[in-house]
């Protein structure tokens, strides 16, 4: 998979067969290579054969990590690759998480509570999210359509997969949706999900749901 010839980069992210697989770390990181127009060949690991050389370059076993074809520096780490294309492939300036505004990120955390909680603290964990859902309407209904305003920033490429996943699996574990007054928010996935850069690097909701009931996500 190469996004344009000449690759200047190979990126190892979770996938099987020809397929990309369901890892929010990974999204970020192509969206970051796509948003930016830079290069790239994509090698796809298998979390049931992951290959010697991936622990090699990182013992953590976790992807996305990306080797720099013409100087052979692997880069590990999605938030540590931003940065780096940040500072070598400038234009359009994303700039970098600690640059833009620090919103949504938490969403994670937060919906994978509700997802895995139990009937007893489910309405807690329901309202936690709504709470960090709420405030994430605010900024973008503020100084929108994008967290970075009037385009996307580091921050929208972190938070839009871990609102792609909020979005499956509350659906699917909880049947539960973004309450519909939070507009702001529910235009800005919309809008994002038009994107070049999200229909070239967005993966399936079943391998969402079916990677999230393997991290202990119910239905109750
Ligand atoms: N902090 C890392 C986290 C990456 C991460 O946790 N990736 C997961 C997939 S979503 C992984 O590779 N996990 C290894 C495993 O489950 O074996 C980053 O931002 O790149």
């Amino acid at each position: 998979m190469a996004a344009a010839s000449q690759p200047k980069y190979d990126i190892a992210v979770k996938g099987a067969g020809s397929k990309l697989g369901d890892c929010p770390f990974c999204h970020r990181a192509l969206l970051t290579l796509v948003e930016k127009k830079v290069p790239y060949t994509t090698t796809l690991i298998d979390f049931d054969h992951k290959p010697q050389w991936l622990l090699d370059v990182n013992p953590a076993g976790s992807v996305p990590v990306m080797k720099d074809l013409e100087t052979g520096e692997w880069i590990v780490d999605s938030g540590t690759i931003a940065d780096h294309l940040e500072a070598t492939h400038p234009d359009p300036p994303l700039g970098t998480l600690d640059t833009s505004p620090q919103i949504g990120l938490d969403v994670l955390p937060k919906f994978k509570n509700f997802i895995t909680s139990n009937p007893e603290e489910a309405a807690a964990k329901e309202a936690e999210l709504e709470a960090c859902l709420r405030g994430l309407d605010a900024h973008l209904a503020a100084s929108g359509p994008y967290i970075g305003g009037e385009a996307p920033c580091a921050t929208d490429l972190a938070v839009m997969p871990r609102l792609y996943h909020m979005q499956v699996a509350t659906k699917h574990f909880r049947d539960w949706d973004v309450p519909a007054e939070l507009q702001a928010l529910q235009k800005y996935m919309e809008l994002f999900m038009v994107r070049d850069s999200w229909n070239l690097t967005h993966y399936s909701p079943e391998l969402v749901v079916a990677g999230w009931a393997k991290h202990g996500a119910t239905k109750i």
